[in-house]
Formats: C-alpha cells, structure tokens, sequence
C-alpha cells in the first residue's frame, strides 16, 4: 500500500532584496500548475497581518522601538501562532513555500549582536522545513535593487554580518537540507536553479516532520 504523502515544506532564505517574495510566488505558481490549484500555499514571516505582525511591522519601518529581545520573542512568536496552520496543511497533502523562517530570526538578531544560542532557543521545536534554499547575494549588490533602505535592518554593514550568520547556520544544517544558490544572476536563472533542488520534493514528502534544531 502506497504510504500517505503529507505536503512539502520548503523555505527560501536570504537578504534583503535577494529576490525571495519574487522567487517564492514563481514557485508556487509552478507546484500549482503541475499538481493542482490547491496542491501549494504561499506563506511568508514575518506575517504582518496577525495582531503580534502589526506590532513587528511598526518596529521595521521604525514606528516604534522595541529592545532587541523583545522584537526577537516577537518575530518567534509570530511563527508559533502559525504552527497549527502550518501542520494541517502539510497533514492535508499541501505544500508550503515559506518566504524567510526562523533562520532570519537567527541571523539578524545574531547580527545584532544577541547571543546565538538565544536567538535559536525560542525557535526550538517549529516544524523543520524539508528544505531551505538560501538565495546568496553580496549585500553590495542587493543595495543597488531597487527600494532598498526603506526599512530598519536594510543597512549595508548589518546586512554583510547578517549573510556570515546565514552562511554559518547553513553548514549547521545536516542531510541536504541547506543548499545554496548564486541570486545575483536574471529571474529566470535563478528560478532554474531553485528548481533543481525543489523537483525532489515536488511529489511531498513520505517521512514525518521534525522539530527544529532539536536533536
Ligand atoms: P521582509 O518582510 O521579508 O522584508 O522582512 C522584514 C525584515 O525583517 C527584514 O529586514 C528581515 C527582518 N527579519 C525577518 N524575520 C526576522 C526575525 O525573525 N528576526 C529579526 N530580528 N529580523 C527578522
């Protein structure tokens, strides 16, 4: 008997203006097109929608200060509201392509100079993507992308600090989970090279969802 497939979780990762949001809707529009309209979901954190999103939304476009901690809580916090939607829809055959996750959490608080065991604490125990794809870019690069420097982290110093802590949370991350590919070339190019390492789980996935750096 064929064992019961759950939805794929995918996550892509990466600066500001690494081209995510453009890369994750082209995605889904493709899952969608090859399994079905209601085969793959778009999701994307921080979710400013939620009542803790609109507390992180003021912060980003520096409405409000907040101490570093407290926006960190608050940045988990609005993935743990979201859990028990994440996990129906991959029980339900759905596959989620997540624009950031807990990896962004990590990495601009780190950046911040928090310490890195903090940062991923509360973060501990969230479903572990099947896959996360990090769109590596030179912050110098990202800068030239248009509207760039319009929200609080999009400094080119943080950014540069930011990219070493994505590089280094991604050789943390065992069994092909992590890969990495080059966005500075066209849209096109690099939807190719997401592909690649998306195909394999375009079918979902068979095996049961772990938590998040936990051992
Ligand atoms: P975006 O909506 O993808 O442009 O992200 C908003 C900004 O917030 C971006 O500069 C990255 C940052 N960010 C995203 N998630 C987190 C998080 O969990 N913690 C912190 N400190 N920053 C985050």
């Amino acid at each position: 008997m064929a064992s019961q497939r759950r939805g794929a979780f995918i996550v892509l990762e990466g600066l500001d203006r690494s081209g995510k949001s453009t890369q994750a809707a082209a995605l889904v529009s493709r899952l969608k097109t090859i399994n079905g309209e209601n085969s793959a979901k778009l999701m994307k954190f921080p979710d400013r929608t939620t009542t803790i999103g609109k507390m992180i939304d003021a912060y980003l476009r520096s409405q409000n200060e907040l101490d570093d901690h407290t926006i960190h809580l608050l940045f988990s916090a609005n993935r743990w509201e979201l859990v028990s939607a994440i996990n129906a829809d991959l029980a339900a055959g759905i596959t989620i392509v997540c624009d950031r996750y807990a990896f962004s959490g990590c990495a601009f608080s780190a950046a911040k100079g928090l310490p890195y065991d903090w940062c991923i604490a509360p973060d501990k125990g969230l479903p572990e993507p099947d896959l996360t794809v990090f769109l590596d870019l030179t912050p110098a690069v990202a800068k030239l992308r248009g509207g760039y420097g319009e929200e609080r982290y999009e400094k080119e110093e943080l950014q540069r600090k930011v990219r070493v802590l994505f590089h280094s949370i991604g050789k943390q991350m065992k069994g092909g989970k992590w890969q990495e590919i080059d966005a500075s070339s066209s849209i096109e190019e690099v939807e190719k090279a997401i592909w690649k390492h998306v195909e394999p789980f375009s079918d979902g996935c068979t095996s049961s969802i772990n938590g998040l750096w936990i051992e």
